[in-house]
């Protein structure tokens, strides 16, 4: 039987999408397809609907207007990363991270799990559009769905509806993205990415990073592959630009693994020793960056809202997102009060006595269970910050002037050090490692090498990446200067040295005024640290022995990283590039061994 189409009047004139369309519902059987155009009209529809089917649950609309919280299926609440699969013709194409399946034997897998499963259904049809109007490197997909849940959450974090079709006007060059909760089975979940035809198809699950195509599985995992092939990047970066109280704008880019902090430091609000200062938040999650004409690098976010870690947010770690999260904002799997408000674990207000957990089962404070996921989420619009960069918008993006790379490492890692030149902080971006978090399946804790925090995101070949990444840099003539931080390094008794957060701007200015030669460095075997006279420290509530702990060198350790680093780029095989052994080499010499 063919599905209804319910809103003809919305669906688009580009024939080449009609065609797929057609050809995605004979295969999954909607009952229904419901054409999108992000309307508030539509929001409103479907928020009706979601409720209808209990996809979402309405919050307390006086206190949080247009707030709903969602509950995820109990097996499906962080990205699957070992049922993730980059399905290119050759194996070696995907390379030795990721895993692989040969494109046909892909589809035929995936559409006999798609068969039939959106019976009783309606697919959603969702354009959207991936960077700025008008940019020469944003990019159109459209995203067929049977979640309501997931079309709600792409309104929020692409730019939907009518600008994309202008987009693409009679085009057949968009993102064909194929999204099927079918039966949410582990044991059916699939998410395939096939960059050589444009086409991500992912089924079983209902999760962010796994079901709103747009965003690991668009603009990271295909987006990386055509970068490569078009001569740009597209990073897991944060993006801010900070203000000096002078009124200049600099512009850095940040790596860091998931749930490490990267929201929190995009919209980081100064301390109250650094007056003046103010932080521009361009994005969280997702840089696209390209060389400009005048031989700079440039960045813009692809992405229009956030995914972000709801635990441990508060108005102590990130006012800026508290903020935004009081209105028009969809929660997944936090706590939820008998007065129809949230809370989750690291908020700093007190745990309510008596309240519904992430699972929606009755959950009490002295609990030894938590009540939010750890990996619970908000999905907010970036307009809804105060921190919010006008030059979001900017369709040639934002130059920057320094890349950072960091992760979570307890040990090893100093608070921060400047690489050499560009090959060296492509090798510094290469062995970058750190504990495992909850935003991914997996043991949290883990110590994982995790190059430029793309280890689940590099749609190809990682020996080809970092080749990649030494081109860039050889092509740009005003390179960003690369640097590494970390914020996590812990004493003796397992306590963070650093206090972090809003803190983490001293690190920031020290940066700034490294790219602009003003401040004073150590040269070390790693790298450049800070000469402890030229990090801003008034007002910081740190004694000198701890401020020189954070910053020093243990060469024993480094030794034992050295080793390990070893290991990880053997991994790569002949793909690895020579200028990053070369690299090792130097650096093993430098540290004396
Ligand atoms: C994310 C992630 O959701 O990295 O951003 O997992
Ligand atoms: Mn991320």
């Amino acid at each position: 039987m063919e599905p209804e189409i319910i809103n003809k009047e919305k669906m688009p004139s580009n024939e080449h999408v009609i065609k797929w369309v057609n050809e995605m519902a004979a295969m999954c059987k909607p009952d229904k397809i419901q054409y999108l155009d992000a309307s508030e009209e539509e929001e409103k529809e479907l928020i009706e609907e979601a409720l209808r089917v209990g996809d979402l649950i309405k919050l307390n609309q006086e206190k949080m207007p247009g707030c709903y919280l969602h509950r995820s299926a109990q097996n499906d609440v962080a990205r699957t990363e070992k049922l993730t699969f980059v399905c290119t013709q050759k194996e070696e194409d995907a390379g030795p991270t990721n895993n692989w399946m040969a494109p046909a034997d892909a589809y035929k897998k995936l559409a006999e799990i798609y068969d039939g499963s959106m019976k009783g259904r309606t697919m959603y049809v969702v354009p959207f559009l991936m960077g700025p109007k008008g940019s020469m490197f944003c990019k159109v997909g459209f995203e067929l769905t049977d979640s309501v849940y997931v079309a709600l959450n792409m309104r929020k974090m692409t730019r939907m509806g009518k600008i994309a079709l202008e987009e693409l006007g009679d085009s057949d060059d968009f993102t064909k993205c194929l999204h099927g909760k079918a039966d949410l089975n582990m044991e059916r979940r699939f998410i395939c990415h096939f960059p050589e035809d444009n086409t991500i198809w992912s089924v079983g699950s209902g999760y962010g990073g796994n079901a709103l195509l747009g965003k690991k599985c668009l603009a990271l995992r295909m987006a990386s592959f055509l970068g490569k092939k078009e001569g740009w990047l597209a990073e897991h970066m944060l993006i801010m630009g900070l203000e000096s109280p002078k009124g200049d704008i600099h512009y850095v880019a940040a790596a860091f693994p998931s749930a490490c902090g990267k929201t929190n430091l995009a919209m980081l609000i100064p301390p109250e020793s650094m007056p003046g200062w103010k932080i521009w938040t361009v994005g969280d999650d997702i840089a696209w960056m390209h060389i400009n004409e005048d031989g700079k690098l440039y960045a813009v976010n692809p992405e229009a809202g956030f995914f972000g870690v709801v635990p441990g947010t508060s108005m102590k770690t990130n006012p800026s997102v508290m903020k935004a999260m009081e209105k028009n904002t969809i929660f997944t799997n936090v706590v939820m009060k008998d007065d129809g408000t949230v809370w989750w674990e690291g908020m700093g207000e007190e745990a309510p006595k008596k309240a519904t957990n992430w699972k929606g089962e009755l959950w009490t404070s002295d609990s030894e269970e938590k009540g939010a996921h750890p990996n619970s989420r908000f999905t907010v619009s970036i307009k809804n910050t105060p921190t919010y960069s006008k030059e979001w918008e900017n369709p040639n993006g934002v130059p920057i002037s320094a890349i950072v790379f960091g992760g979570r490492r307890a040990k090893v890692a100093p608070l921060v050090y400047q690489s050499f030149d560009w090959q060296h902080g492509t090798f510094v971006g290469a062995t970058a490692a750190s504990e495992q978090t909850a935003a991914a399946e997996g043991q949290v804790g883990a110590i994982r090498h995790d190059p430029m925090a793309m280890l689940p995101f590099a749609g190809y070949h990682m020996g080809d990446y970092f080749k990649h990444w030494l081109e860039m840099g050889k092509k740009t003539k005003h390179a960003p200067k690369i640097f590494h931080v970390n914020w996590f390094r812990t004493d003796d008794d397992g306590n963070f040295i650093w206090p972090g957060f809003g803190e983490n701007l001293r690190v920031l200015k020290w940066i700034i005024e490294r790219v602009k030669d003003e401040a004073e460095a150590v040269k070390t075997p790693i790298g450049y640290v800070p000469h402890q006279k030229s990090l801003h420290t008034e007002g910081l509530n740190m004694s000198e022995d701890d401020i020189e702990s954070v910053l020093s060198i243990d060469k024993e350790a480094w030794n034992e990283e050295v080793k390990k680093q070893e290991e990880f780029f053997n991994k790569f095989g002949d793909k690895f590039p020579q200028e990053l052994w070369d690299e090792h080499k130097k650096l093993k010499e430098r540290l004396g061994k």
